[in-house]
């Protein structure tokens, strides 16, 4: 296992075909908290309602019950004025580079696409769009997103309620996130940024890559899959970002 910051961005200078896995740590600097991290939104969650346990806010069984604890933190959240960090932006121009081929995201936040990178595989869905759980049909995020502001549950016309199209526990991920195992040979390198990988399938589907491929982590906190990657830079995201950037223009 490396530590060492300078051969992490040799292994990202040689590297031509990077999947990068992201998670809410990327973007604690956008002012978004995480699950997890010492100010993670565990901590704080109560206050969006009597729940019975931290992760019923994300639950499909407990939405379908008392949807309003999602709604109230998805207000706070995910329409409020964030703008991607400096490590969003040098993803993007990672990829404009050519070197990233894909970022798959757990986010939900949709930085990954205001900062301008292309290829983005949102594995927890998005709030972009959203379905009427009763009849089925599809809203667009203006359409359903004015209710949430005005702190009311968005409705269908037929009354059902309108979710939006994030994934929750218990739901499935998409197919295009499974069908990543077939495309592992295209990738030269692994990189998991802000990320806890307590979340499957997306950190087990991830990591099943690292007896083939090179890997490496950016994260704050140690995670139990440390001693599987080749390269281990426990930092925040942005001062890594910022040394990287730099570095990676210098020699371009
Ligand atoms: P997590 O379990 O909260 O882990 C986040 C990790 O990021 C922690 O290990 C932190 O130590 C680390 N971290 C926090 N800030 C930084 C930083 N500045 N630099 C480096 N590392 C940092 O989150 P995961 O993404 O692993 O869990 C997956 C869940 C979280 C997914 O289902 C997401 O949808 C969900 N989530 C998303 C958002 C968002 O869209 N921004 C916010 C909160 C939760």
């Amino acid at each position: 296992m490396v530590n060492n910051i300078e051969n992490a961005i040799d292994a990202i200078r040689k590297a031509q075909n990077i999947l990068v896995l992201t998670g809410a740590g990327i973007s604690t600097n956008s002012g978004i908290p995480d699950f997890r991290g010492e100010k993670g939104l565990y901590n704080i969650v109560k206050k969006y309602g009597n729940l019975p346990y931290p992760e019923a806010i994300f639950d499909i069984e407990y939405f379908r019950i008392n949807p309003k604890p999602f709604f109230n933190l998805s207000k706070d959240l995910f329409y409020s004025d964030s703008h991607p960090s400096i490590c969003h932006d040098f993803l993007a121009w990672l990829e404009e580079k050519g070197k990233i081929k894909l970022i798959v995201t757990q986010n939900i936040d949709m930085l990954h696409t205001i900062a301008g990178s292309k290829n983005v595989l949102e594995c927890h869905g998005t709030y972009t769009t959203a379905h009427c759980q009763k009849c089925g049909r599809k809203y667009s995020s203006e359409e359903y997103s004015p209710a949430i502001m005005e702190n009311k549950i968005p409705r269908c016309s037929c009354g059902g309620i309108i979710k939006p199209d994030v994934v929750f526990f218990g739901e499935n991920l998409p197919d295009s996130f499974y069908n990543l195992y077939y495309d592992r040979p295209k990738f030269d390198l692994v990189i998991v940024m802000g990320s806890s990988l307590t979340v499957n399938p997306a950190a087990s589907v991830v990591m099943s890559f690292t007896d083939k491929i090179p890997s490496m982590i950016i994260n704050l906190e140690a995670t139990h899959y440390d001693n599987q990657i080749d390269y281990v830079i426990h930092k925040d995201l942005d001062e890594f970002a910022k040394i990287a950037w730099k570095n990676l223009k210098e020699t371009e």
